[in-house]
């Protein structure tokens, strides 16, 4: 076997196997920066209501999955309460965010709504979680 042909065995070789290997690799470290980079996740946006309100204002959720929800404040102090979950966030001051885990052990229709006083129409800052079986 010349120079040339050794160069162009290990040309081969390196299609053959060493490419393929590091395609798996690189895949399956993929595979897993993925599922850490998307958990379960559920991002609410906190508006005085005259600009929306919650965003979104209905949450919709599976029974028994771990959940984090990123509740960030945009406009003024927000806080998230979920009473029937027992979850309230807080005082969340502007351009900040407070990020909940929590399991849904119950199936229902449950009320959130806003704990700091933002605006003349706070009381309207409610909306609505869902958990479905
Ligand atoms: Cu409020």
């Amino acid at each position: 076997m010349n120079r040339t042909e050794l160069i162009a065995f290990l040309t081969i070789i390196s299609i053959l196997i060493v490419m393929p290997a590091l395609f798996y690799i690189y895949n399956n470290t993929l595979e897993v920066e993925r599922a850490a980079a998307q958990p379960n996740e559920v991002v609410v946006l906190g508006w005085t209501p005259e600009h929306g309100g919650w965003q979104p204002n209905k949450i919709v959720l599976m029974e028994g999955v771990k959940t984090k929800l990123v509740v960030i404040a945009m406009d003024t102090t927000h806080s998230l309460i979920i009473p029937d979950y027992n979850i309230d966030t807080g005082p969340i001051n502007p351009g900040h965010k407070k990020e909940i885990e929590f399991t849904p052990t119950k199936k229902g229709v449950f009320i959130f709504f806003c704990g700091t006083v933002c605006s003349a129409t706070h009381h309207y800052m409610t909306g609505t979680l869902i958990v479905e079986g």
